[in-house]
């Protein structure tokens, strides 16, 4: 088996991405700079990497977190809410098949809209937060597909107004390096009380820190927003090694580090 990271390269209309407030002018060629050290950092972590050509017809198909949840060897193609983004799932579950079973293959009905960044999903449980982006009808249907053919709970949730998506503050590391076996969550701690029954250690990040419960983790490595510096000073007297990466282009889209990748094991 092998650790994956399916990553889509920036469009040259990224800059039309959604955003729910104007940060100021995306400034493309930086954009492209970030998501190549992003990339850099995804194989230093011992992931093999799989490259999505650029679509310009979808200027957020960078955010290759929303059109898919991957539970194991299930493959569920979601559905986004807003229509500028409809189209981008059937793209990536082509990218994503040669590595699933058609047979494990699920996929969200209309009225439910669900997109990946609102759903965590740890080693037997989805934590899917309702939202803007998610409905509850997705979210019955995805936690009855967890339930038939992943064997996973499934816990629902209400997420701050202010945010886009659930994981934007929050991230799920497998095999980390939990001196007492245990998973770790890194989350913000306005909304950690919905993870304390997860049996995971919680990292605590500072609310005011936005994407700090955001990173991407192998073994006792973690990339962080480099502008979240206490989160990044909690995690170094955690024992982790902070790798900071800037990601100013994609926060003016509201993109963070989780939402350009999706990673999974598989042969
Ligand atoms: C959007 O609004 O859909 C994009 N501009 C940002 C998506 C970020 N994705 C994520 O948090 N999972």
């Amino acid at each position: 088996m092998k650790n994956y990271a399916i990553v889509c390269l920036p469009s040259a209309t990224v800059d039309q991405g959604l955003r729910m407030n104007f940060l100021g002018d995306v400034d493309v060629e930086e954009l492209r700079s970030q998501h190549a050290t992003y990339c850099e950092i995804l194989e230093d972590f011992g992931y093999w990497l799989i490259v999505v050509p650029p679509d310009n017809n979808y200027p957020d198909s960078v955010f290759v977190e929303d059109p898919a949840v991957i539970m194991h060897d299930v493959l569920v193609r979601t559905r986004l809410q807003n229509e500028k983004r409809q189209g981008e799932e059937a793209r990536l579950e082509q990218a994503l098949l040669p590595f699933f079973s058609r047979s494990k293959l699920f996929h969200i009905d209309p009225p439910g809209f669900i997109e990946g960044g609102d759903v965590l999903v740890t080693n037997d449980a989805l934590y899917i937060g309702l939202s803007a982006r998610t409905n509850a009808e997705g979210a019955d249907q995805l936690a009855r597909i967890a339930k038939d053919h992943a064997g996973f709970e499934t816990h629902v949730l209400e997420i701050p107004k202010s945010y886009l998506h659930l994981k934007g503050e929050v991230t799920f590391h497998r095999n980390s390096s939990a001196k007492n076996g245990k998973n770790i969550i890194t989350v913000s701690e306005e909304i950690a009380h919905h993870f304390s029954g997860s049996g995971c250690e919680l990292i605590l990040t500072p609310p005011e820190e936005r994407f700090g419960g955001n990173c991407i983790s192998s073994g006792s490595n973690i990339c962080v927003h480099a502008d979240c510096t206490e989160t990044m000073r909690r995690l170094a007297a955690r024992g982790f090694k902070v790798r900071p990466l800037p990601m100013t282009e994609f926060k003016k889209i509201d993109g963070a580090m989780t939402c350009l990748s999706k990673l999974f094991t598989a042969k």
